[in-house]
């Protein structure tokens, strides 16, 4: 595959994403979202990859926002249409994706980069890392999900406050907050990043899948959290990696997922 903004590839069952225009402190512009759109679509089909990292290229930004320059001169209709069409194939994409997806937040993530972090089911940050939502100080919202997950990880105060100030936290705060799982050293990062991913590859992939949907479930509104996971549970007693994880568990040796 060849793209234009990203870098991927995959070792030992990682895909490793980094969105590549270091320049403009990564933005993310139409072409960069739809080729971040067909490198995870293909990461999540391929049974290679178990886990991805998601980073941004150069040491300074994960993602510094959606690309002022491309949505300036947007109208109302252009606007919405945007937001739709990038949730779709992105932002949503990511959260609802079967494979554990990891954020490793090198630097400035800002308002379509955090929203493009939030997405993502894992958030690592270096300390150099700064994140928040300053589209208002644009005259606009932050239009890919970031009102939503914002408000879901944090809670409705802080959301609001962070958005309406523009304002930009640490890595430490965020940690805080609990906007990110973990923080360290910005020379450390891929590696925790890779440990936790480690540790992912080493489960059944089937019921990570299951996982991910019924923890997602609960954030659906109309949809109960409890009875998708009921359901799921139910799916796994019908795989072979149930099999395999039960079978090595009884005969006193490691599963083998692969
Ligand atoms: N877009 C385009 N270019 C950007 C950019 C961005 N978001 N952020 C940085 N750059 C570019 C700068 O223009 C500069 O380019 P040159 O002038 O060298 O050509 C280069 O990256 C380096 O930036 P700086 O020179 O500014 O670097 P500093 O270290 O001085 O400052 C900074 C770093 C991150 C504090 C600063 O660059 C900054 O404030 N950047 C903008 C942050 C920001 O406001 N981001 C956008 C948030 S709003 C939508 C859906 C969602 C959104 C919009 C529309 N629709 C559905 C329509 C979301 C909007 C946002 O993300």
């Amino acid at each position: 595959m060849e793209f234009n903004n990203i870098l991927v590839k995959t070792s030992n069952s990682i895909s490793y994403i980094t969105i590549n225009r270091p320049k403009q402190l990564n933005a993310l512009n139409s072409e960069t979202i739809t080729e971040l759109n067909t490198a995870i679509t293909y990461s999540e089909k391929n049974n290679e990859v178990r886990c991805i990292i998601l980073t941004g290229g150069g040491e300074k930004a994960f993602v510094a926002g959606a690309d002022i320059k491309e949505f300036a001169g947007f109208n109302t209709i252009q606007g919405e249409n945007l937001a739709r069409k990038g949730q779709e194939i992105l932002f949503d994409l990511l959260e609802n994706c079967s494979k554990p997806t990891i954020a490793a937040i090198n630097g400035f993530a800002l308002g379509g980069g955090l929203e493009l972090a939030m997405s993502c089911h894992i958030r690592v940050a270096s300390t150099n890392a700064k994140m928040g939502l300053p589209e208002v100080s644009l005259g606009v919202i932050p239009g890919y999900g970031g009102t939503q997950r914002l408000a879901n990880l944090v809670g409705k105060g802080k959301a609001i406050e962070l958005i309406s100030t523009a304002g930009m936290i640490s890595a430490e705060e965020a940690l805080q907050w609990g906007l990110v799982n973990t923080t360290c050293e910005q020379l450390e990062l891929m590696s925790i990043c890779e440990k936790i991913a480690i540790k992912i590859c080493r489960n059944s992939p089937k019921a990570i899948s299951s996982a991910i949907k019924s923890v997602n479930a609960g954030f659906i509104d109309g949809v109960d959290g409890y009875e998708v996971e009921k359901t799921e549970f139910g799916k796994c007693f019908g795989t072979d990696e149930f099999i395999e994880g039960t079978t090595a568990f009884l005969e006193k040796r490691k599963a083998n997922f692969n």
